[in-house]
């Protein structure tokens, strides 16, 4: 339901994210959930200043968020864990552990089992701090929720992994997701690359009329396409498109950033050094995409006095951590924001995609 929504000017799009976002709040309140994490003054203003620039650019910078120390401890505790073929922790793996030597030669990427997601020092920790929880709830407007934490490797070499060609993620009509890099990164070494902006309709469709008129420009439904990796689109049309709007995101291990998965982007095929990453995703309420991304929905007690256990926490990581919201089903909200006024904008979603369906395939 929710690719629908984007095949409707940012104007509507933010219309009903804006409606939507209201009903979840006030569902939620009535089931107690209705607060972000504390904040201080200071941690406040610097939420501003990321939520704008979220909504600006579609994307904004943490900083090194990892000492060298916390590094060393997560380093540590990953050594020696096996990993899974594949690039989305559990549904996308081959689900065989395997060293992480030998994986490096069989694929082009791995992942470590979310148990050791978990259980690695410091990473709960930096997906659940009040200062990210308060930044993402402040974009959304609605306390959020947390899925699919994954801890990725991506190896140098030949072999293409997935989210190596600019794509947009079409996961819900507000959604982030947060990436830390475990490994220091450069361009050769695996850096993500973001094209700035390109979250927004308005933007992206003022940059197709301004084309000359070439033979081979690009239309607005080459640069909405639903479809991962769209094929239509090459490296070189959208560099020429977007000129100056790329940014290749560099640092030391411990680097974060928050971005709109819906922008442009992709994950540079490291050439020199292999890159491990987390990232998590972000949404104004469960999307259902990132669902079975987990083995399991695990027992929080190993977790406890790692993660703040009230109501809102229980809420906003019932995907992958038991408590008493995990059983219902995560897009129960859904039919609730679908009826009403919202539908009619629905409607209108799903007549624009069977438009452009078929004028593109
Ligand atoms: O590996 C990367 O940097 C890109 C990952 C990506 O595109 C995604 O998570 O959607």
């Amino acid at each position: 339901m929710q690719q629908f929504l984007f095949d409707i000017p940012d104007a509507e799009r933010e219309g009903f994210a804006k409606v939507a976002t209201e009903k979840v709040a006030q569902i939620l309140a009535a089931r107690g959930v209705q607060g972000f994490p504390d904040a201080d003054d200071r941690e406040t203003e610097a939420v501003g200043r990321h939520v704008q620039e979220l909504a600006d650019q579609g994307m904004t910078k943490l900083g090194r968020i990892l000492d060298d120390t916390q590094i060393a401890d997560i380093t540590k505790y990953l050594s020696g864990r096996p990993v899974y073929g594949g690039s989305t922790v559990w549904a996308h793996t081959d689900k065989v552990p395997t060293p992480l030597a030998e994986a490096k030669q069989a694929h082009s990427q791995a992942v470590h089992h979310i148990e050791d997601f978990m259980e690695c020092p410091h990473l709960l920790e930096t997906i659940s701090s009040p200062f990210v929880l308060n930044l993402v709830g402040n974009y959304f407007g609605v306390i959020p929720t947390v899925s699919s934490p994954n801890l990725l490797w991506s190896f140098a070499g030949n072999k293409k992994g997935m989210a190596q060609n600019f794509h947009r993620d079409w996961d819900g009509f507000r959604h982030l997701v947060m990436f830390v890099y475990l490994t220091d990164v450069q361009k050769d070494s695996g850096a993500h690359e973001f094209i700035k902006r390109t979250h927004s309709y308005e933007y992206v469709s003022a940059k197709v009329e301004g084309q000359d008129s070439r033979e081979n420009a690009l239309q607005i439904e080459d640069l909405f396409c639903p479809y991962h990796d769209a094929p239509s689109l090459s490296l070189e049309q959208l560099n020429i498109l977007f000129e100056g709007d790329a940014e290749v995101i560099e640092g030391p291990a411990g680097t974060a950033f928050i971005r709109n998965p819906f922008a442009f982007h992709r994950g540079i095929r490291p050439r020199i050094k292999d890159r491990c990453v987390i990232w998590t995703r972000f949404s104004g309420y469960h999307n259902g995409n990132a669902h079975n991304t987990s083995s399991e929905i695990l027992e929080v007690d190993a977790y406890q006095n790692r993660l703040a256990w009230d109501v809102n926490h229980r809420y906003m990581f019932r995907t992958f951590l038991s408590s008493e919201f995990s059983s219902e089903c995560l897009t129960s909200l859904a039919p609730l924001l679908f009826r009403g006024e919202n539908l009619s904008v629905i409607k209108r979603c799903v007549r624009g995609l069977r438009t452009l369906k078929r004028r593109i395939t």
